[in-house]
């Protein structure tokens, strides 16, 4: 009888050592992984369930490398933060310019995703004094179940958007890792467009992200002109998105382009325009 309460007793005693030594284990072992990653993030905030096409608030703080709310960014485009929002099958896009509360650190707009499915934002930023950052989260809208991805043409650099014929004028071989310069063409009703307004200090915006990874390229706009240059990271497709602002009303024009599998080739007699 005294014997089986003893088994019992070591039998516990052994299993708080256990758990003890398990708790041990994964607080070092979570520390250096901790210190190590040292960079720039976000904690964001947005209600359990986001139904779609309904307005939503969307809020989320900057994080610096050290933990602390980030509360000092850079103009850049004549805002401190941009946030560009995409459907997973980049058929939608949308950039906006949260509210920032100087006192608190928080950014803070409405957003209305308009379906169900799987979304990426991007939080495009410049802290004072630190390199530009671009910091992704993702986003489930309602019934992940009703999700109905539109697949994207490997091509296509002529669009219709509201009255406007767009034109994307791209090297027919796009080479990953090589500097390219691309610009559009805008007409209405058959004529050039050329009286567009600036719009965030620029004559247009683009963004690239890429099929599958969405990952984010940054874009640099020459000035003062429809024209930007950037490189492609890697063989795949690619979503380009354009903005522009005729009339008062900013207008989205969006472009698939892919890349060549390989390479620019060394010694190349081959002259792209
Ligand atoms: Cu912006």
């Amino acid at each position: 009888m005294l014997k089986k309460q003893y088994i019992y007793i070591y039998a516990l005693v052994e299993l708080i050592l256990l758990l003890l030594a398990l708790g041990v284990y994964l607080l070092f072992r979570s520390e250096p992984s901790h210190e190590s990653t040292k960079t720039w993030s976000l904690v964001t905030s947005t209600q359990e369930f986001i139904f779609p096409d309904v307005p939503t608030p969307v809020t989320f703080f900057v994080l610096t490398p050290n933990g602390d709310v980030a509360r000092h960014f850079d103009i850049v485009h004549e805002k401190a933060l941009h946030l560009i929002a995409v459907r997973q099958d980049l058929q939608w896009f949308e950039h906006i310019h949260p509210v920032f509360n100087t006192s608190t650190g928080e950014f803070s707009t409405m957003l209305a995703f308009p379906t169900d499915g799987p979304y990426r934002l991007f939080a495009d930023f410049r802290p004072t004094e630190s390199d530009p950052q671009v910091i992704p989260f993702d986003i489930s809208v309602g019934d992940p179940e009703k999700y109905i991805p539109e697949r994207l043409h490997d091509m296509n650099t002529v669009v219709m958007v509201d009255d406007y014929e767009v034109t994307l004028n791209i090297p027919k071989t796009i080479y990953p890792n090589t500097d390219i310069s691309y610009s559009v063409t805008i007409k209405r009703e058959g004529k050039e467009v050329t009286d567009m307004e600036p719009y965030l200090g620029a004559k247009g915006h683009s963004v690239i992200v890429r099929e599958d990874t969405l990952d984010y390229l940054h874009i640099h706009p020459d000035s003062d002109t429809l024209s930007f240059h950037t490189s492609f990271p890697s063989y795949g497709i690619y979503r380009i998105f354009i903005e522009f602002k005729h009339r008062g009303i900013v207008h989205t024009a969006a472009f698939t382009v892919m890349t060549d599998m390989h390479d620019e080739p060394v010694s190349s007699s081959e002259h792209h325009h």
